[in-house]
């Protein structure tokens, strides 16, 4: 039996990864880092908590990973672990740039050092692009990254790519544009919106506070993101771009998600003074607050899939409009009493 190592199980895209890979018939070994609970949520709504080996695994402590590695001997390693948050970057730096590079060097140094023939996935990611030097970004668009989280995943990709010519080592990267799904974190932009308009609908008098509405994204779906990640890890190493090349702001993610939640959005305002009112209800439901802007944001992304539809075969099956419509769906049933979703 095949065997896979997923860090970041725990995760949107680690808990979507093991449940394909368990269907394919992996073995798959999932990381997680001590916390005062289990943060098993996601494992437990896709039902694969006891078809998961689960090991206790902090990815910045060396000896840790070294021997989690050599014990287990996995096929595959999906890094997928990282503080991913990027406004969270600019507060917490170092403790962003010891797990998302210190702790990629120690699953790579590891594999290199122990000598085992584990292939590797690295999570890189459409921020190293940053203020992009050329649209749409492929895997020839220089990086320009914006924020301690970015570099951090730029160190870390660099460093895939040295391992891989240096030593040998069959390590791949993807380089995913954002991806959301009803997993999603709630921190992050969509399923903030998705989740604080279901608690609105709900009876809430709670008022959206978002940041930069004008930010774009080339937003696709976790689901179809993490089966890009096992093609890529099962092939020739290389970096692939990952994703669907349609843009959207945050302010029409924010219209479309409050049409689907059965408003009737208007935007009145500009800049810090823009607010969205329900003309349904009138009532205020969003308005911009300083505090949610990043010191230096990365404003537009979008990025060019070619090469791994050309080479992999991958396509994005879900457009933004029906990611909207999941994840609103889901957070109306969440928050209109349903059976609780294990507090994702
Ligand atoms: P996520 O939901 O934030 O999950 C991050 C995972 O990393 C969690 O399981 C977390 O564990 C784990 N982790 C954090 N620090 C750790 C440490 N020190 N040791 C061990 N595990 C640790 O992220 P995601 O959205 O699934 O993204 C997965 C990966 O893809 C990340 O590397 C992210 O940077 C990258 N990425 C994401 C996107 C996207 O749009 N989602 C796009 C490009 C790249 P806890 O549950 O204990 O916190
Ligand atoms: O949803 P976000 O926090 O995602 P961001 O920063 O693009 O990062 C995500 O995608 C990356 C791939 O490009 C991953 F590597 C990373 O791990 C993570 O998954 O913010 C999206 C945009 C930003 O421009 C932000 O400034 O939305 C803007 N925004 C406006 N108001 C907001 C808010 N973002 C958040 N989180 N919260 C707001 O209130």
């Amino acid at each position: 039996m095949k065997s896979a190592l997923i860090t970041g199980i725990t995760g949107q895209d680690g808990a979507y990864l093991a449940n394909d890979l368990i269907n394919e018939g992996y073995k798959v070994y999932g990381a997680v880092r001590r916390g005062s609970t289990p943060k098993i949520g996601r494992l437990s709504f896709l039902n694969i908590i006891e078809k998961t080996n689960l090991v206790s695994l902090e990815v910045t402590e060396f000896s840790n990973v070294y021997n989690i590695l050599t014990e287990i001997k996995p096929d595959l390693v999906f890094n997928l672990a990282a503080q991913s948050f990027v406004q969270d970057s600019f507060k917490h730096p170092i403790l962003t740039t010891e797990i998302n590079y210190i702790g990629t060097l120690n699953l790579l140094e590891s594999i290199k050092l122990s000598g085992i023939k584990s292939k590797f996935y690295q999570a890189s990611t459409s921020e190293m692009y940053g203020e992009v030097l050329s649209d749409p970004q492929t895997e020839e668009t220089p990086f320009n990254p914006r924020s301690p989280y970015a570099v951090s995943k730029a160190a870390a990709h660099f460093l895939v790519a040295n391992f891989r010519e240096a030593y040998g080592i069959e390590a791949s990267s993807g380089i995913l544009f954002n991806h959301e799904s009803e997993l999603r974190g709630r921190e992050f932009v969509t399923r903030k919106i998705t989740s604080q308009l279901a608690e609105i609908i709900n009876g809430s008098d709670r008022v959206i506070q978002l940041g930069n509405l004008n930010s774009v994204r080339d937003w696709g779906y976790a689901p179809d993101f993490v089966k890009a990640m096992a093609l890529i890890i099962n092939n020739k190493p290389n970096d692939y771009v990952v994703a669907t090349n349609k843009i959207t702001s945050v302010r029409e993610f924010l219209r479309l998600s409050a049409i689907a939640s059965g408003m009737r959005p208007e935007f009145e305002g500009e800049g810090l003074n823009e607010k969205c009112f329900d003309k349904n209800t009138n009532k205020l439901i969003c308005e911009v607050n300083k505090d949610y802007y990043r010191p230096s944001d990365v404003v537009f992304l979008r990025g060019d899939y070619g090469k791994i539809k050309k080479e992999l075969g991958w396509s994005p099956s879900t457009d933004v409009e029906t990611i909207i419509e999941k994840m609103t769906k889901y957070d109306l049933d969440a928050f209109s009493g349903k059976p609780r979703n294990f507090g994702i």
